[in-house]
């Protein structure tokens, strides 16, 4: 087993300083090529102006990446979904077999753990699937918030997921919910999804106490701060709600299971909002880097 940690991003954690994780699944499997080769770079530069460095994390022959370069970011874009889609299961078949793996949220935790990295910023993590109750398709990113100390920045959870079921989980795995400056928590391409989060931030400085107290508490897990989109970029739910009824819909009917569920999901809301809702999906990405990299800076600083 191999995991390399790129020089730069060694340097920064031997002198404390922030570092941003990135994952490989939103570039590899959520994003069409060349969109997503430019956003996961756009997001390396949001956040080096904001004053962290970050390290994009995926499997290469292998060996776990922290810190990939342009090339390889370039080649996970390029390849996408030719790349598996690896999560917590996943990982020890795919780097004993030396292949190529796109990191999920899971996965991605769990490599930037291993590499000493605390903060970790997407889009929306993996949760409980509608109908759960008949298919038991619960995404592994939530057992790994519940056990792994790496906290999480992204835009809630998509509507395509069960969102009061998702919290019930995050709950009970002690997982806790933070709005950034919101009390409701958000539905990635909306701002609202009519649920409550466990607390409302006012700033990063109160993220990053709450962070701390958690880890003095010898508490085990994530922390999960949910950010919502900006109002400019964001969609009525109602409107963006019905298109995910009808990919649901065609899911069903194509009989898409078990992992290839969200990338179907993502591709097919972007077709039927003609590209739309990627925009906003890559806006609200450059807003999650933006604020994590505040929190990150905000818990080193202090
Ligand atoms: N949600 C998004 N975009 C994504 C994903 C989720 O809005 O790209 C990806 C993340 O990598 C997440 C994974 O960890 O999908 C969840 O997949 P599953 O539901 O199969 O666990
Ligand atoms: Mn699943």
């Amino acid at each position: 087993m191999e995991i390399k940690v790129n020089a730069e991003v060694k340097e920064a954690l031997k002198a404390h300083k922030p570092v941003v994780a990135l994952e490989s699944t939103i570039i590899s499997h959520g994003m069409p090529y060349p969109q997503n080769v430019e956003t996961a770079l756009n997001v390396e530069k949001i956040v080096r102006d904001n004053g962290a460095i970050p390290a994009t994390i995926g499997i290469i022959d292998g060996v776990g990446i922290v810190g990939m370069n342009e090339e390889e970011i370039e080649a996970f874009g390029k390849k996408g979904q030719e790349i598996t889609k690896v999560s917590r299961r996943d990982l020890p078949i795919i780097m004993a077999n030396k292949m190529w793996g796109a990191t999920t949220v899971a996965t991605t935790m769990i490599l930037a753990h291993l590499g000493g990295i605390e903060f970790f910023v997407t889009g929306g993590i993996g949760g409980v699937h509608r109908g759960a109750e008949e298919t038991f398709d619960i995404s592994a990113d939530l057992e790994e918030l519940a056990h792994t100390n790496v906290t999480v920045i992204c835009a809630g959870a998509k509507a395509i997921l069960d969102l009061p079921k998702t919290l019930e989980i995050l709950e009970t795995k002690g997982v806790p919910v933070l709005g950034y400056q919101t009390e409701e928590l958000p539905a990635f391409y909306s701002r609202e999804s009519g649920l409550k989060v466990d607390y409302a931030l006012k700033d990063a400085k109160e993220a990053a106490n709450i962070i701390k107290t958690k880890r003095e508490l010898g508490l085990d897990g994530g922390v999960l701060i949910v950010n919502p989109i900006p109002e400019e970029d964001s969609y009525p739910s109602e409107e963006i709600n019905k298109i995910i009824d009808v990919a649901l819909k065609e899911m069903d009917e194509k009989g898409i299971k078990g992992k290839d569920c969200t990338p179907f999901l993502l591709a097919k809301v972007s077709e039927l909002t003609g590209g739309k809702s990627l925009e906003a999906n890559i806006k609200l990405v450059y807003n999650n880097a933006k604020i994590g990299t505040m929190i990150a800076k905000e818990y080193y600083a202090g």
